[in-house]
């Protein structure tokens, strides 16, 4: 299996993040991708290629001009306030207050973020935009006739809906490839989103549709981010009723009870038989990360990838969370592994 990586993700290098009330070093930090890239190359799995440079058109299938627009000029509009720190949402649109986009980069932070760990620093553009070259690049060679494909992405890109960034992401990397592989003239594409936490953003972003499949295994909202959606009553609305399942799960949830999950949600993707299935691929649902609440081991990665390569399904990997350092790598790749096995 070929992976995609651009080097250019070390452009997204923030220093700080919100977290328990105090400013702390960004969980999501360029040495994440180093360990899944080493880990890749140790594995021989198969050769590493740079993306190709996709013009913004595919983005603006998914997400919304002004917001695109925002992405592009924020750390500029922010830095020339004459702030010292990251560019960092403070005020929102909330209930009963009016839900426009303000002139002002504070307004607008509050405006087009979902939260306000995520701060946007000089470069973050930068690498988003390389981000979903390595997304669509990866769907470009499953469209060619690839079986499978690992885009390793970063920043991850679940979280970020058409109008809204924030969990660490900005462009929804695995709706602009399932997008683009509808583009290219498949009808149906499935989502699996395997990240511990809800994929809100590709939810959203598909949620009225039948021609695309969404189904996500993660930490109950009552108790995980991003709290506000991902419940299992959510299956979709209108022309999408029935074509989005979530399986939200509880504190401890180890993998015999969480494969049962996935199980169930590939049983549902292989009735929908799509031509191709993105995998947000995210390994926060090890045992030892640092800000989830589920117990998967090393080999239970092993056993994912070989239940979702059962479906025989061309398929395209996109990394999205993971965050105990040492461990991440290792069961990324035990996933990609599984599946060629
Ligand atoms: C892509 C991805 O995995 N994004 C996740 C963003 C989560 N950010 C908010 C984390 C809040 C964590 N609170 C956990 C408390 C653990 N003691
Ligand atoms: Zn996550």
């Amino acid at each position: 299996m070929k992976t995609i990586y651009s080097d250019k993700h070390r452009l997204r290098d923030a220093k700080t993040e919100l977290y328990g009330g105090e400013l702390v070093a960004p969980f999501e930090k360029p040495s994440r991708a180093d360990t899944v890239l080493s880990a890749v190359k140790k594995s021989g799995i198969g050769r590493v290629e740079e993306p190709e440079s996709f013009s913004l058109d595919p983005v603006l299938r998914i997400h919304d001009a002004g917001f695109v627009s925002f992405l592009e000029t924020a750390w500029a509009e922010w830095s020339k306030t004459g702030y010292s720190g990251e560019a960092v949402a403070s005020v929102w649109p909330a209930r009963r207050m009016q839900c426009r986009a303000p002139r002002f980069i504070e307004g607008k932070l509050g405006y087009y973020a979902l939260a306000a760990e995520t701060t946007i620093t000089e470069g973050t553009w930068e690498a988003a935009l390389a981000s979903k070259d390595v997304a669509l690049t990866g769907a470009k060679l499953l469209a060619s006739g690839e079986h499978g494909v690992f885009s390793l992405c970063r920043p991850p890109g679940h979280h970020a809906a058409r109008d809204m960034f924030g969990g660490y992401c900005f462009l929804n990397n695995a709706a602009i490839a399932t997008q683009y592989l509808r583009d290219q003239g498949a009808d149906r594409v499935a989502i699996l989103d395997v990240d511990f936490h809800h994929g809100n953003g590709t939810q959203d972003i598909f949620y009225e549709r039948d021609d695309v499949l969404f189904c996500s295994l993660h930490g109950d909202p009552e108790e995980a981010f991003p709290h506000f959606l991902g419940y299992a009553d959510e299956m979709g609305l209108g022309a999408g009723m029935g074509f989005n399942r979530n399986y939200p799960m509880p504190r401890g949830t180890p993998f015999s009870a969480w494969q049962e999950s996935l199980a169930d949600a590939l049983k549902h993707i292989s009735q929908f038989s799509p031509q191709y299935m993105v995998v947000s691929l995210g390994v926060d649902t090890f045992e030892h990360d640092p800000i989830s609440f589920f117990k998967l081991k090393t080999e239970d990665y092993l056993t994912t990838g070989s239940m979702i390569g059962a479906l025989n399904i061309p398929t395209l990997f996109v990394l999205e969370g993971g965050y105990d350092i040492d461990e991440v790598g290792i069961n990324a790749v035990n996933v990609l592994k599984g599946f060629e096995a």
